[in-house]
């Protein structure tokens, strides 16, 4: 196998799947930097590659992959030694990726429209529209994590992309543990595993920076 992994550290949805490769203790893989801030996922090798020239891109020999959410079931399901972290059971399974979509379709897009306007368009503010829908997506999470983890009892590739997510909405919002308590919680039992230390923080921490400089 030759696996390739196309990525930039602060995009939290390359912290997903990086944090995935660790939690599978994947070793042997190449990483290749894409520079969204230098327009490189817009010049026509990597296009042709992923035609929606995002990151993470994910290629396993001559196979190309797309979309954190998609890459870390493809992992697990090729390179894990049991499924604990995407379990076939239907219904379980069926939770895991309800919670999957809802990165997609709720978490990740609060947290895209809040920072584009600063990161690429000079704003210096975050816009009150766009901080409602990240308080509108915690108080979603909130309410899930009526148990450990968001798809159960079980940590799972549900709680590895949220999280990427949620802590860089931290980095714009920070999560009131009064208002959110089971958010708090979670996120502080996320940032204890290995592969949050390993896969997110150093990432996180580039992302914060970023943040820092655009809005001073
Ligand atoms: N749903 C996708 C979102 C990927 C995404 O939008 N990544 C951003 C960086 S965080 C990107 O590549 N932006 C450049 C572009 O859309 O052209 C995933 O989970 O991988």
């Amino acid at each position: 196998m030759v696996l390739t992994l196309y990525k930039l550290d602060p995009s939290s949805s390359v912290r997903a799947v990086l944090m995935t490769i660790e939690a599978l203790n994947i070793q042997d893989i190449e990483y290749i930097d894409v520079n969204l801030l230098t327009g490189e996922h817009l010049k026509d090798e990597y296009v042709q590659l992923n035609p929606q020239h995002t990151i993470p891109t994910l290629k396993d020999d001559d196979f190309v992959i797309w979309d954190s959410h998609a890459i870390s079931s493809y992992l697990v399901n090729k390179y894990a030694s049991d499924e604990s972290l995407y379990p076939g059971e239907i219904k379980m399974r069926a939770i895991i990726d309800q919670r999957l979509h809802f990165d997609s379709g709720i978490l990740f897009p609060a947290l895209r429209g809040a920072v584009e306007p600063v990161i690429y368009r000079g704003e210096k503010l975050f816009r009150p529209e766009n901080l409602d829908k990240i308080k509108s997506a915690y108080g979603f999470t909130n309410k899930f994590l009526t148990t450990p983890w968001l798809a159960g009892d079980q940590l799972t590739i549900a709680d590895i992309c949220c999280i990427a997510t949620v802590s860089s909405m931290n980095e714009i919002f920070p999560v009131a543990e009064d208002i959110y308590p089971n958010l708090a919680a979670w996120m502080a039992r996320c940032s204890e595993q290995h592969f949050y230390k390993k896969g997110n923080l150093p990432g996180l921490n580039i992302f914060r920076e970023l943040l820092k400089s655009k809005l001073s």
